[in-house]
């Protein structure tokens, strides 16, 4: 077994894979950047060492200064965590050029993977259903406009070398296409030097559910069930669970099975996340893409299953059989997960960072907070400001969302704003409760809070016309009418002081 494991990341992921170091007494190894010189996950490692200046190109994506790292440290394998190196196949191919292990899968079946076409071609390949579309790039507006009649409006143009969103662009109509082609296409230029772009049915309000695979080099392949992540904001998940509202046994092995087909197609190797569209209508499921890496949200997995996949990924790595068969795999209680950043939601979600002057963080039955900050640390400028990711989990979904909500309570943090009050209000959100979710959902939410303050400043209004009516009644029948309005407004105001919004 590895003896020292260097852990190529920064904030909760680090801090979260050095805690199943510790279960499985193996040294950490951390790496910072200036801006990062007293984080947490420095401070928890056994080693540290500098990488370089605040920008992300000059720290935690220069892979020779990492490596460098490493083979200074002595760490036999690195664990990548997710976001910056997590998914570079010349990255693990300079690791393992080193003898170094990269715990994570091969360098080919990231490669097959980070195209989106290319994936689709594997899923269709493997006899997995895929959105019906194109598995070429499309070569002018007018090939995306006979093609978008093929399927029927509305269609999603996607860039082949984009994932997350990014460069997506759905068209209600053929009037639309040719601009949004050529905005798709300079867009994916742009972001990924890669300008072609190709063409999909869009499906309707669907649900993001993506399945969690695990394999070893010894050919064993499971699956862990699947998690809802279809609460998104600008394609980010903030709200994450499993199971999903809408599983059943059925559904669930029919999409584990097929995410299986998929890691085997690319001899895939360690943990892995096959994402799908789920039409809520017939719960229909279209493979979407797959991501080579373990995900921010592995958490509620963990919780369901009680399989640690850090310590899993670390074993398989080291050559070990998977420590599961998939009849060993069951899913108890329900989990959800929020990822509580240091954003305004008052402030469009902008970033919000500075120092942090109070922490509380929730604890008890049923909470587990993966953290990268303490009471006086930074939240920097300089890197995705996530906080925390606040996970719960309660016999049924009901009990689940009451620990949430008694969590979401509990849980300060002073000196910075944050989206803690974002999920106050989500948990008492009546579509959420009712598990009604789709990637709809936040734009719905936010109509449904706009309707809710219009209704409140209404009823407000119509309770003043009616006190000054009421004072101006009280005028024409005593001289007393001064202290009437005075004594109405106290009213009102004591009303309004003691919460009592319904007092009128
Ligand atoms: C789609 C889709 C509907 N129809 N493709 C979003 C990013 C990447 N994971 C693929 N995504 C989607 N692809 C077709 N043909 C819906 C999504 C989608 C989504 C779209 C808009 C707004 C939020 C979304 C969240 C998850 C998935």
């Amino acid at each position: 077994m590895f003896k020292k494991i260097l852990i190529a990341n920064r904030g909760e992921i680090v801090c979260r894979v050095i805690r199943a170091c510790r279960d499985m007494n193996i040294k950490t190894v951390a790496v910072y950047s200036e801006a990062d010189k007293d984080a947490l996950h420095v401070r928890m490692a056994d080693e540290a060492y500098f990488i370089g200046a605040p920008p992300s190109n000059e720290s935690y994506l220069r892979w020779e200064k990492i490596i460098e790292a490493a083979k200074k440290s002595g760490a036999e394998a690195i664990h990548p965590g997710y976001g910056f190196l997590s998914e570079n196949s010349e990255f693990v191919r300079e690791v393992t050029k080193e003898g170094i292990t990269f715990i994570g899968p091969s360098p080919e079946a990231m490669e097959a993977m980070g195209g989106k076409i290319s994936a689709r071609k594997i899923a269709i390949k493997a006899g997995v259903p895929v959105v019906p579309g194109t598995t070429e790039p499309l070569k002018s507006a007018e090939d995306a406009l006979e093609t978008a009649k093929e399927f029927g409006f509305p269609v999603m143009l996607k860039a082949s070398a984009g994932g997350g969103g990014k460069g997506m662009r759905l068209v209600e109509n053929e009037h639309d296409l040719k601009n949004a082609f050529e905005a798709a296409q300079s867009e994916a230029l742009a972001s990924f030097g890669d300008g072609s772009v190709y063409i999909e049915k869009a499906i309707v309000r669907p649900r993001h559910i993506e399945i969690q695979i695990f394999s070893d080099t010894h050919g064993n392949f499971v699956h862990l069930g699947e998690r809802e992540c279809s609460i998104q904001r600008r394609h980010q998940k903030v709200v994450e669970e499993c199971p999903s509202p809408i599983n059943d046994d059925y559904l669930r092995q029919e999409m584990g099975e097929c995410a299986i087909k998929v890691a085997r197609a690319v001899d895939y190797v360690g943990a892995g996340t096959v994402e799908f569209l789920v039409s809520d209508l017939d719960k229909s499921f279209y493979f979407l893409e797959m991501n080579t890496r373990l995900q921010v949200e592995h958490p509620v997995t963990e919780l369901v299953t009680g399989i640690d996949l850090v310590r899993e990924q670390i074993l398989v790595a080291n050559g070990a059989e998977l420590s599961f068969l998939q009849k060993d795999i069951a899913w108890n209680n329900h989990a959800i997960e929020c990822r509580v950043y240091a954003e305004d939601p008052e402030n469009n979600f902008l970033p919000a960072p500075g120092k942090i002057t109070r922490l509380c963080i929730p604890q008890g039955n049923g909470v587990r907070d993966d953290g990268g900050v303490y009471k006086g640390a930074e939240v920097s400028i300089y890197y995705d400001p996530m906080i925390s990711k606040l996970a719960v989990h309660g016999r049924t979904r009901a009990e689940a969302i009451d620990r949430l909500r008694r969590a979401l309570r509990e849980y300060e943090v002073g000196g910075i704003k944050t989206t803690l009050p974002f999920f106050r209000e989500i948990v008492e959100d009546e579509e959420f409760i009712a598990g009604k979710l789709d990637t709809g959902f936040i734009a719905r939410f936010n109509e449904r809070k706009q309707v809710k303050k219009i209704d409140e400043a209404t009823r407000d209004l119509a309770l003043i016309a009616s006190a000054l009516a009421f004072a101006d009644k009280q005028k024409s029948v005593s001289n007393k009418s001064q202290n009437a309005k005075l004594s109405v407004s106290r009213w009102v105001i004591a009303g309004r002081a003691a919460g009592h919004r319904n007092w009128f």
